[in-house]
């Protein structure tokens, strides 16, 4: 990586910008865009690979279309920091998915340019497809422009987009980036279709094999292969992906060069004259440009700091202790291992949740299923009705995609699915997207669900056993990022369910917690009593369903003052579950319970530090409440 100091990038402060650039200033904007970009990840972490995948792509969409008119829509979204350079954020782009900084996805509000907000994958076309028909009842004239990833593809979501598209025959462009990769290598049947090489040569040798073949046939072997000829692009369609689009009504232009810009922007300026949908396709390398990106893309996916020059991770500057995720991989080889009826199951994020592992160990019983997370829960549904474990690993944010089907499909027929539900609560600079801070209230409504959070490591591997030995549905959750380093036995015992546990003494006030604020709790009401303030308990409830009611109820006689502490939205979370018993029970009267967790609003992006210290989370902050409640 050689440092180099743009000379064209500061002159683009709007997309049409770039509409006069010379070949070559092209070329060298694309250049800068990915130094800058590089630089910028090396330094803050970030979504790397798929960004540097499409620069020429956004390069020629920006120049093709006008984007004070047309609108844009990226799905996921995580590919945009091109757009972002050259949407007039360049000069601060040095405080991207940083507190108070640039979303890391485009945002309605953040500029006039990023037309819907994203993060989560495969919503374009649908949201396109309702720009297309607002435009068309308010008699406006602009483009609409999805562009979908091929891993977003395979989402039901994109299929009943494209389904109403055709159907409804408005003008608009998908413009499908393929890479052949999801975060992972994409899986599936639909990307096995889409990667067939068809190569130029390859057309051309079957379209005059036709047409010599047509020839031959006498009297109307001429007129034949006229035809033929006529319809050359049919009948090459027919052997490209096209056949797929263009049963869904789309005329389908591709595959072509996702990194000519010059190609690109033809096509572009030739497909916005047609008045109906149409679907571009374009090969493009993820990681392109960046040589360790390159050759691996999934781990330059979504990178934390490393040095630009090398590609390497940045010296380790954290607790080196696992990560939840790791403990969560290692505990369920090790369970699979003894139980041949347990079988992992990710929705396209094999090292996100840590079952990568598994795939290692336990190929038969792994399954990717691809960015579809309602079909994950619904298939091991079937595979609970046949007598399996299935232990669905996917983020909390992700889950919420598949609540229909948690209750109908596994919860009412009280199925033996075990769901472990990473990044729990914060994430961090990943931001209001990718926080999970519903999983606590879309879960715990529903009859027959165990949900747990374990306070450390040994209790996530004791709760995954507990969720295996129990018949019908469970749920962990567990935070983003490492634990406290507790010791993981080698033969964790299931735990009691709904039995929590008293983590510390104390008589003035009682903090009801569990998941990952227990420690932060523990060590509030410590420091607290050392400071000769109030002197707390600390009960860990470790079960929201069923709470651990014959505890709380002996425990709170002893109390009038009541903290309840969780890291997930106040509304319907563990803090409600605690109010909605102590009201059932008639033991509010006469006493004081507040509750902490986070508020009813969307939270931004910044460290996960900050945010828990933002919203009174971390220890600092309980023991602020502490305080104020024991007053
Ligand atoms: C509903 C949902 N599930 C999972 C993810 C996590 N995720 C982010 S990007 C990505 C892969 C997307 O692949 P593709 O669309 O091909 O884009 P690429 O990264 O290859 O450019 C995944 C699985 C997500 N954002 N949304």
């Amino acid at each position: 990586m050689t440092k180099s100091i743009n000379t064209i990038l500061p002159r683009i402060h709007r997309p049409g910008d770039v509409k006069g650039l010379t070949p070559e200033e092209l070329e060298a904007l694309a250049g800068e865009l990915r130094r800058t970009i590089v630089r910028h990840v090396a330094a803050h972490g970030g979504h790397l690979a798929p960004s540097l995948g499409v620069i020429e792509l956004t390069l020629a969409l920006f120049r093709a279309f006008d984007l004070e008119r047309d609108k844009l829509v990226w799905d996921v979204g995580h590919q945009a920091y091109a757009h972002k350079l050259l949407t007039g954020r360049a000069d601060l782009f040095h405080t991207l998915r940083q507190k108070g900084g640039l979303s890391g996805f485009p945002r309605l509000g953040e500029s006039p340019y990023d037309h819907f907000g994203v993060g989560h994958s495969s919503t374009s076309i649908s949201a396109a497809l309702g720009m297309a028909m607002a435009r068309d009842l308010k008699g406006e004239d602009h483009e609409v422009v999805a562009v979908i990833g091929d891993g977003s593809l395979t989402a039901g979501l994109a299929f009943e987009g494209l389904n109403q598209a055709g159907d409804l025959g408005r003008k608009m462009v998908v413009v499908l980036n393929d890479n052949e990769m999801s975060i992972s290598r994409n899986v599936g049947a639909l990307s096995q279709f889409l990667s067939r090489k068809m190569t130029t040569p390859f057309l051309q040798r079957l379209k005059s094999d036709v047409e010599g073949l047509l020839s031959t046939i006498p009297k109307i072997g001429g007129d034949l292969a006229g035809y033929a000829k006529r319809y050359g692009d049919s009948v090459k369609s027919f052997f490209t992906p096209g056949i797929l689009f263009e049963a869904f009504h789309f005329t389908y232009v591709g595959p072509i060069d996702g990194h000519d810009v010059a190609r690109m922007t033809k096509v572009f300026e030739e497909v916005r004259t047609l008045d109906k949908p149409v679907l571009v396709h374009v090969m493009t390398t993820k990681g392109k440009g960046y040589e360790p990106a390159e050759s691996d893309p999934t781990h330059f996916h979504g990178v934390g700091e490393f040095v630009p020059e090398t590609g390497l991770a940045r010296k380790f500057s954290g607790s080196g202790l696992p990560s939840y995720t790791a403990i969560f991989g290692e505990t369920l080889c090790k369970l699979a291992d003894k139980d041949e009826t347990i079988v992992a199951i990710t929705a396209a994020m094999p090292e996100g949740t840590g079952t990568e592992c598994f795939r290692q160990t336990h190929p038969e019983r792994f399954v990717d299923v691809g960015i579809c997370e309602q079909h994950a829960v619904t298939f091991a549904a079937g595979l609970a009705v046949e007598g399996y474990k299935p232990a669905v690993a996917i983020y909390s944010t992700f889950l919420q995609r598949a609540y229909d089907q948690i209750v109908h499909d596994v919860c009412l027929q009280n199925l033996n699915v075990n769901f472990f539900l990473d990044r729990c609560g914060l994430v961090g600079e990943d931001g209001a997207t990718h926080h999970g801070a519903f999983d606590l209230s879309y879960l715990r409504h529903i009859p027959n669900i165990v949900v747990m959070a374990p306070k450390d490591e040994a209790e996530l591997a004791r709760m995954m056993v507990t969720a295996f030995e129990h018949e019908g549905p469970c749920a962990v959750r567990y935070p983003r990022g490492t634990g406290v380093g507790a010791k993981v036995s080698r033969n964790p015992r299931a735990i009691e369910i709904g039995r929590g546990e008293l983590v510390r003494k104390g008589g003035d006030a009682l903090v009801v917690t569990l998941g990952s604020r227990v420690y932060p709790s523990i060590e509030a009401a410590m420091e607290l009593q050392e400071s000769g303030g109030p002197d707390a308990a600390v009960f860990n409830a470790r079960f929201v369903k069923p709470l651990p009611e014959k505890q709380l109820r002996q425990l709170v006689a002893k109390y009038d003052r009541i903290l309840v502490v969780e890291e997930n939205a106040l509304a319907g979370g563990f803090g409600s579950a605690v109010l909605e018993f102590l009201n059932g029970a008639g033991l509010l009267e006469g006493r004081k319970v507040q509750c902490l967790g986070i508020p009813d609003a969307f939270i931004e992006h910044g460290a996960q530090k900050e945010l828990r210290a933002m919203l009174g989370l971390d220890k600092n902050g309980i023991k602020r409440s502490l305080r104020k409640l024991c007053k």
